[in-house]
């Protein structure tokens, strides 16, 4: 796609955001790869370039494999320890700034950069990397610093840590394959993406569910549907915008006033 059809195409895309009293936007990976993290799909290197992120990221990798799981997470962590938002993270949080209750931003990534850049109510569908909790409910009533059972922050170190009383394992607070998305975030992005009058999809190859469903619930609620990404995604035929470029690039240029 040349530069002039590519905007031509950003021109409608700003109109429609002009247009759209409410705004609903649905983030991967891919937004976050210009500040150096990479995606699901290029995750696995290294030690891990042998596993699928799917055969990691489950409740049954976990408890077969628990040092090798939790060693995945531990690095995922280190490499993001440092790592700042970029300019489509910002472009984000700026827009909400401007134009509050304008903008439900909703995302699939558990890297914490949309909250970094200063957005607000960020619906993680996925969960937090850096949100540590049991991972079987503790039995252990006793209640420690006013809260029932164990604290997760008293585990004992390893990979991964364990509890000291009852051995419960440590996991990380993140949304594994097979199980439930956090109910109230769940919920609360099904509403905005069918009462939003554009959903703009960044950065995500559109594979996972439910939250790719989410455009196409828009889709079926009237909503316009933008794609930005640079390579063809699942969800493309769900748009009536498909945008070829990088989120760092083109969502200042979408959003900017
Ligand atoms: C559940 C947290 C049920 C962990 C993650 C319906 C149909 C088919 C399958 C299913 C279905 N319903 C459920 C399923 C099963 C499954 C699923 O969807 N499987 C897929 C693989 C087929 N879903 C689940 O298991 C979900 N749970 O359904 O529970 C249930 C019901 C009752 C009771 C119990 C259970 C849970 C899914 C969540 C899993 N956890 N993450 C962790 O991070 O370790 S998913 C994880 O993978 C990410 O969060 C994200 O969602 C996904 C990766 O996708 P992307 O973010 O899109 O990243 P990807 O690398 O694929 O692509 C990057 C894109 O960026 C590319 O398109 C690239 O071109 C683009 N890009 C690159 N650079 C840039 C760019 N874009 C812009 N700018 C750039 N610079």
């Amino acid at each position: 796609m040349n530069d002039a059809a590519a905007w031509s195409g950003l021109e409608e895309a700003r109109r429609w955001v002009r247009e759209a009293t409410r705004i609903a936007v649905l983030t991967g990976a891919g937004v976050s790869a210009e500040s150096g993290v990479p995606t699901f799909r290029d995750a696995q290197t290294g030690l891990w370039a042998n596993f699928r992120p799917e055969e990691l990221a489950t409740p049954e990798a976990f408890r077969a494999h628990p040092q090798r799981v939790w060693d995945w997470y531990a690095e995922r962590r280190a490499r993001l320890a440092d790592v700042q938002p970029n300019p489509g993270h910002v472009a984000l949080a700026e827009f909400q700034a401007r134009h509050p209750d304008r903008l439900t931003l909703i995302t699939q990534n558990v890297d914490g950069l949309h909250q970094k850049a200063g957005s607000t109510g960020v619906l993680a569908l996925h969960g937090n990397l850096f949100e540590d909790r049991w991972l079987d409910p503790c039995l252990n009533s006793a209640l420690h610093g006013g809260r029932l059972g164990c604290d997760p922050t008293s585990a004992v170190a390893g990979s991964p840590p364990r509890c000291a009383d009852c051995g419960n394992l440590l996991r990380p607070g993140v949304v594994w394959f097979g199980e439930m998305l956090p109910m109230d975030a769940l919920d609360a992005a099904e509403r905005a993406a069918v009462s939003c009058e554009l959903m703009l999809v960044v950065g995500t190859s559109g594979a996972v569910y439910p939250a790719a469903g989410l455009a196409h619930r828009a889709r079926r609620a009237g909503a316009r549907v933008v794609v930005l990404n640079p390579e063809p995604t699942e969800l493309d035929d769900v748009a009536h915008l498909c945008l070829r470029g990088t989120s760092a690039r083109w969502l200042p240029a979408l959003l900017g006033d």
